[in-house]
């Protein structure tokens, strides 16, 4: 299965989508991890892409196009994979469904985690990484708005769009994913 999570900054992707990936035995792909690790190891990319991060601005289509590309060429996506995080804009999903095309692996379901604004901050705030710092969760929140929430139709006119509420806890949350998988299963 190949499968798409959608979701604003703090809506759970990360916290859903690896649990998920475990139980149904495939590769979990998070470009959000791939470029802080880049970043870490200082390669030319992870310098690159520093200030995108600290900003709260998405990384430049090209960018992590080419990294999801190599990644999904490896052996362990052979039996599927989650994008997590990815793709965040109309152009990073034209991409996706063109590379999936090619090699006759369409996507089979997109879940979207829904959740309001209080509560994404609060949870943010809490967790406290780099980058989850108010003036740029404000900004990965504006750009989650501008760039990325029009993928919401753009998958729904392409009937693989799944609405989940993320409100709950990360329980409820997950049985609910888990009933949309066996829904398209
Ligand atoms: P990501 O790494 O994707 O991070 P995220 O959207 O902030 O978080 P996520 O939704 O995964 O939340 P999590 O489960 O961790 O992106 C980071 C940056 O990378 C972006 O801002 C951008 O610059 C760049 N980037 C990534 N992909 C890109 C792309 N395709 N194109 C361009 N740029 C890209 O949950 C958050 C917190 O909530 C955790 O502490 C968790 O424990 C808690 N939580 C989760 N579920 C909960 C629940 N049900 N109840 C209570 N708490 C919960």
């Amino acid at each position: 299965m190949r499968i798409v999570f959608l979701g604003p900054p703090g809506a759970g992707k990360g916290t859903q989508s690896v649990r998920l990936a475990k139980q149904l035995g495939i590769a979990h792909l998070s470009t959000g991890e791939m470029l802080r690790a880049a970043r870490v190891r200082r390669t030319d990319l992870g310098l690159l892409v520093a200030d995108y991060l600290d900003n709260g601005q998405l990384v430049p289509d090209q960018m992590v196009l080419d990294i999801v590309a190599d990644r999904t060429a490896l052996e362990d996506c052979k039996p599927g994979c989650i994008f997590d995080g990815f793709p965040r804009t109309i152009a990073q999903a034209e991409s996706l469904d063109r590379l999936l095309a090619e090699r006759h692996t369409p996507l089979d379901l997109v879940i979207e985690l829904v959740i309001d604004q209080g509560e994404l901050l609060k949870r943010l705030m809490k967790r406290g990484r780099g980058d989850d710092n108010m003036a740029t969760i404000q900004q990965r929140l504006q750009s989650y708005e501008n760039q990325t929430a029009p993928l919401v139709k753009y998958y729904s006119e392409r009937c693989l769009l799944n609405s989940v509420n993320a409100a709950g806890s990360a329980e409820d949350v997950y049985n609910a994913i888990v009933a949309a998988v066996e829904a398209v299963k």
